[in-house]
């Protein structure tokens, strides 16, 4: 018979055809069949697709089609995180507006990811640039505004003075800007802020709500980047000066080991004590500015400790001894109150302090059975221990003394218990051109003014040119900025600032419930649909990404719009697609045709002994990234995806191989011949509906192998994702059916049992290779879609294992028999034998030189 071809061109393009006029995807709003939101994070529209998405939307893809065919009614959809600045960047570049180039991309990689057949509802597509989508972002936000929950401040920014502009921590390298090399400096500027430090605490708490369903590592993140820490405000009066200095500490046990006071060089009270030190003042300001230099290091931990001694002494609150002031660089003003009580004993830091000034050292905490002394400490000992040198608290356990100190600190009015978060309040400005505008409006007789809803949205206008230096036009668009005031309607300024793109990325699952809503939220529709049941996105989004969005969610939750706590159920996040990188000593990273197959240079005869590195994520830098079209073009959507699934687990990394890829072909060609070149006999029958135990032996074992597959495909899609292990089940019921059809073809119920099993390899196949299971299944005489047809459900019956009896011998004489499943391997059956106490007494003191195993009929043991 001649072999079947299997174009995969044409059937894919047929069933995305199909899929699209049927409406296949489209998600029904408010429908009574119990919904499954699956949502893969958006992507920036870039240019183009790489393999990164492509691993992504494989896995969201499988989870949507599982879902449906299992009955849910599946809200799968796509959109475009479509503000930010590689399209600000590319227009300086390429002379385009970034709106034209932000479309066309947008354009491009939509026929790509149709081109994959995923399974989107396409009718719900939206793009954050779209002022129909970022008009209720500028809602959200003059609601926000009313609440007290958005704010202006002024706080230190990252500036470039070459690209004037504000730079995020992200666009600093080494102290540069990312863009023009320039050194960054730090400025004080008025800017935007969300109040999300007003969710700290629910933001935390409510994590153990995710627990079991979050990867773990995403979730210790989140805790640690809200940093919470219970201790106590203390309060040390400045001795000959008015003011206080109050401290925070989460070692109130540590308060008799205080030997002196560190300030932030930027605590208002750190200045006006140098102002009162007659020369000092010069010595200050010259080390703020340095403190303010390397800020960034002295974050990471990299720098080396400095202070300057201002002058001035404070009273201990409850030994009343004289206490030094400093000035110190590590001391940050935004975390605790800028204070710290120094207990170089006890602190690590503050004993690097005290050794490099020379100030005192008195140890109050001792570990038990060991006693310390200032003289011979070689750092700080940080652990609990036994309070000594502490007055009345002598001879507390320290925790239980942090109790006792701050009650008592408390009752003589000297302090209070306090807790601190790291967490800061989210700064929104961007002196950006492409990005959402912020809605506000300066009126020199009213001040800030929100524009009025019905005046919404606030257009970004297109009609503006970026500078070479990547400037906000803006500022100088006076169409933009000159307007009247929304309260007295005298000439006014807008707001020129636009929003962080991270806003836009906060909200987004929730407008997909109602993309066409007139309202920002379709409530109705939003408490059907969310929350998303499954999130899927890459791990770079484990704190911002992902806290933001639980943010706005409460946020959107308390000015009514939704009523929901957390708006991802479950999320994975998957690991990279990784590839192998070549490395020549003088042409550096080559790409593999410039390889030669001895593993020599070949660019310009070069020859050099090519490194073989290690496997990295893909990268244009690293010559190692496979693009999606060209696998596309020559194996197929289907292959591609396959591959994706197939070689590793979701969560981790995928390790990219070209016969790994021509596999999975293989493997897709095998299951289209089984089915074309039998499929005279296929149609010919209806799929076995008998009972198991009606069968001869060899059928009875296929169709034991088809419901195991389906009995495992489905737990392993549905309750760990390992879509690889799926796979491979699948292949093997797929050799399994090969087998058969080479020995019991003869056999009466053959034809009904192998259709049973095509149809399950078709229907298990479906979520992952979409477009050959519609083929096969329309070529089977089906009328209904594959997707449309309910997932497989599998005979418990059909499970079980027939049993035979094995004959136990030892040096060829019967001693026992057992009963095992038939085919059971050798290493099985001799375990199984070796249980038996009667073949165990036989060979007692025997070693067993050799098994002989006859399956199904007997295992000897030859024993001396
Ligand atoms: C006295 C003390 C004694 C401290 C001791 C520690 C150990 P976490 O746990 O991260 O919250 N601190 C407070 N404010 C600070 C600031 N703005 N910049 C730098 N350090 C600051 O850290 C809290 C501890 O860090 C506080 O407790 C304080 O030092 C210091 F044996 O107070 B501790
Ligand atoms: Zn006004």
């Amino acid at each position: 018979m001649a072999r079947a071809k299997y174009d995969f061109q044409e059937i894919e393009n047929k069933w995305q055809k199909t899929w699209e006029e049927k409406k296949t995807f489209a998600a029904e709003d408010n429908a009574p069949k119990p919904k499954y939101y699956v949502l893969e994070m958006f992507p920036y529209p870039s240019g183009r697709i790489h393999m990164g998405h492509v691993r992504n939307y494989a896995i969201g893809d499988v989870i949507a089609r599982f879902q449906k065919m299992r009955g849910k009614n599946v809200l799968h959809p796509m959109g475009w995180d479509a503000f930010g600045l590689p399209a600000e960047n590319a227009a300086i570049k390429h002379g385009i507006h970034p709106a034209k180039w932000t479309y066309e991309n947008i354009a491009y990689m939509r026929k790509q990811l149709k081109r994959l057949g995923l399974s989107y509802d396409w009718e719900r597509e939206l793009a954050t640039c779209d002022p129909d989508y970022y008009k209720h972002e500028q809602r959200f936000f003059i609601e926000m505004l009313e609440r007290g929950l958005a704010y202006r401040k002024k706080t230190t920014v990252n500036w470039c003075e070459s690209c004037q502009t504000v730079l995020a921590n992200e666009q600093v390298e080494d102290g540069c800007c990312w863009r023009c090399g320039e050194e960054v400096v730090l400025k004080e500027m008025e800017g935007w802020f969300f109040k999300i430090t007003d969710y700290a605490e629910e933001l935390l708490a409510d994590i153990e709500k995710l627990r079991g369903k979050w990867p773990e590592k995403v979730l210790a993140m989140q805790i640690n980047w809200i940093g919470k820490s219970e201790g106590a405000e203390i309060r040390f009066p400045l001795l000959g000066e008015p003011e206080e200095i109050v401290v925070f500490t989460t070692r109130p046990d540590t308060l008799y080991g205080v030997t002196f006071i560190s300030l932030s060089p930027e605590h208002p009270l750190a200045r006006k004590l140098a102002e009162k030190a007659p020369s000092l003042k010069e010595e200050f300001e010259k080390f703020l500015a340095e403190a303010r230099r390397e800020r960034r290091k002295i974050e990471e931990g990299d720098f080396e400790k400095k202070g300057l001694f201002l002058k001035a002494y404070a009273k201990h609150p409850l030994t009343g001894e004289k206490i030094p002031v400093y000035a110190a660089n590590f001391v940050l003003m935004e975390y605790g109150t800028g204070a710290v009580m120094a207990v170089p004993a006890h602190d690590q830091r503050d004993f690097e302090f005290a050794k490099k000034y020379g100030l005192p050292i008195k140890v109050v905490i001792q570990p038990e059975g060991e006693e310390l002394s200032p003289e011979t400490l070689e750092a700080a000992y940080e652990d609990p221990g036994i309070m000594v040198n502490s007055g009345p608290f002598s001879g507390l356990p320290s925790e239980e003394g942090k109790q006792k100190v701050i009650a008592y600190l408390e009752e003589k009015g000297l302090g209070r218990r306090k807790i601190t978060y790291r967490l800061r309040d989210w700064g929104v400005s961007r002196q950006r051109y492409w990005g959402c505008p912020i809605p506000v409006i300066y009126c020199d007789s009213c001040g800030i003014v929100p524009e009025k809803i019905e005046n919404l949205p606030v257009t970004l206008p297109l009609d503006a040119e970026l500078d070479e230096q990547g400037r906000s036009p803006l500022p100088r668009l006076s169409s933009f900025v000159e307007t009247t005031c929304p309260k007295c309607g005298r000439p006014a300024r807008r707001e020129t600032d636009t929003f962080d793109t991270f806003v836009e990325s906060s909200w987004y699952f929730a407008r997909f419930a109602c993309p066409h809503a007139e309202e920002p939220l379709d409530k109705e529709k939003v408490s059907y649909w969310l929350p998303v049941d499954q999130y899927i996105g890459g791990i770079e989004h484990a704190i911002l990404h992902l806290l933001y969005a639980r943010f706005f969610t409460k946020v959107l939750r308390d000015l009514g719009y939704l009523d929901l706590d957390e708006p991802f159920e479950r999320l994975l996040t998957q690991g990279m697609v990784i590839k192998e990188t070549y490395r020549c000593p003088k042409h550096g990273w080559l790409y593999p045709e410039e390889v030669s197959p001895e593993g020599t240079c070949l660019k310009e005869g070069c020859g050099a002994k090519v490194k073989i590195g290690r496997f990295e994520k893909m990268s244009k830098s690293k010559c190692n990234v496979v693009d999606p079209n060209a696998m596309i073009e020559r194996y197929g959507a289907d292959t591609v995806r396959l591959f994706m699934l197939f070689a590793a687990p979701p969560e981790r990394d995928l390790e990219w191989s070209d016969s790994g890829i021509e596999g999975a072909h293989r493997f897709l060609q095998r299951v289209f011949r089984l089915v074309i070149e039998n499929l005279d006999n296929l149609k010919n029958t209806a799929a076995y509906e008998g009972k198991q135990d009606a069968l001869p032996p060899g059928l009875k074992e296929l169709r034991r192998k088809t419901h195991q597959t389906i009995a495992k495909v489905t737990q392993d899609i549905e309750e760990r994702y390992q879509f690889n292990t799926a796979i491979a089940a699948i292949m093997e019921l797929v050799n399994a059916s090969y087998d058969a059809l080479a020995k019991f073809t003869n056999e009466k119920e053959f034809w009904p049992v192998m259709r049973e099993a095509i149809e399950a390899i078709i229907l298990l196949l479906a979520p992952m290779a979409p477009h050959i299971a519609e083929e096969l299944w329309e070529r089977l005489g089906k009328e209904s879609l594959v997707s449309d047809t309910p997932w497989p459900t599998y005979d418990e019956s059909a499970l079980k294992a027939d049993e035979v009896t094995i004959a136990i011998q030892v040096n060829g004489k019967l001693r026992d028999q057992i009963r095992v499943p038939a085919g059971a391997e050798e290493s099985f059956v001799k375990e199984e034998a070796l249980k038996s106490p009667k073949v165990m007494r036989h060979l007692e003191g025997k070693e067993i030189k050799k098994v002989i195993y006859v399956p199904n009929k007997l295992i000897n043991f030859v024993a001396k």
